[in-house]
């Protein structure tokens, strides 16, 4: 169970997690969420199809994305931040790296911090997570977007990852966030070839079993277009779908994805095998 300030988010079944990025260069929804009132019926829309979490983010971290200054990120967010969160009432995480955007956030309604940098890219993110008792995801990542596909290298992916997570969920807790207050993310695509991300989701259970909900976002991400031979986003579906499948069998919570709907019945199915 999460504790939100719009309310509980029982984990006990897998909760998607419906993307909204506010960025004009986005790898799979670039530009079409900016428009304020467009988000929020895009949120509507998601929510209806079943997501019980928003992630609304203003910076891409796609391969090879630039960095947006903390004060332009604040001004793609607020207004689509203000327009969602008018529009649904699950709780609403906000994707930044940086502490001063989400206490904007924070303060203009939204409920979670989703960290791609687990907390290391402003020494403010925990203590601000502490203080304003939200919960955080914390996410591995090698390099950072500019870098980090260039070439990702590791002994043993899963240890190393585990590890990392391990070492962050623990300096959460030293900031005083509450060990139920942290959800943990291996960061799929975010510094690893199309093998790491395998080993990661075939062996997700040794990050499991270090006992916080786990969080995993594959969606129409590139190692699927990889597997099948080069298709775009677009074309990504039912690549997304089995990774979701296999997601769920390895024991992640959250799923954050593009397609609300479609991922709705992967996990369905997905869930009730891996609860027979
Ligand atoms: N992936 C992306 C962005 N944020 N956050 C978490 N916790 N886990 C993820 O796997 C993750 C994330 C990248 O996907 P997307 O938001 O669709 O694209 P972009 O970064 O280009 O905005």
């Amino acid at each position: 169970m999460l504790h939100t300030r719009s309310g509980p988010l029982a984990l006990d079944r897998v909760a998607l997690v419906g993307i909204l990025n506010a960025t004009p260069d986005s790898f799979s929804d670039g530009g079409r969420h900016l428009d304020p009132a467009r988000a929020a019926d895009a949120a509507a829309e998601m929510v209806a199809a079943g997501a019980r979490v928003l992630d609304l983010g203003a910076e891409s971290t796609r391969p090879g994305a630039t960095p947006v200054a903390a004060g332009e990120e604040r001004r793609r967010l607020l207004p689509v931040l203000d327009a969602v969160r008018a529009a649904v009432r699950v709780p609403i995480s906000v994707d930044t790296t940086k502490a001063e955007v989400a206490r904007a956030a924070l303060d203009a309604g939204a409920d979670i911090v989703n960290d791609v940098s687990a907390g290391r890219a402003d020494a403010a993110m925990l203590p601000l997570c502490a203080r304003e008792r939200v919960p955080v995801v914390l996410m591995h990542m090698q390099g950072t977007p500019a870098t980090m596909q260039a070439a990702p290298c590791y002994a043993d992916v899963v240890a190393e990852v585990t590890a990392f997570l391990g070492a962050r969920a623990r300096a959460g807790e030293e900031a005083g966030v509450a060990r139920d207050a942290i959800v943990l993310d291996p960061g799929i695509g975010f510094g690893k070839t199309v093998a790491h991300n395998l080993s990661l989701l075939a062996d997700l259970d040794s990050l499991v079993a270090l006992g916080y909900p786990v969080l995993v976002g594959v969606s129409r991400k590139g190692f699927i277009g990889q597997l099948l031979g080069g298709r775009p986003p677009a074309d990504r579906l039912l690549g997304t779908a089995a990774a979701l499948a296999l997601a769920v069998a390895h024991g992640a919570q959250l799923l954050r994805v593009h397609g609300v709907a479609a991922a709705r019945d992967v996990v369905a199915v997905a869930e009730a095998v891996a609860r027979r």
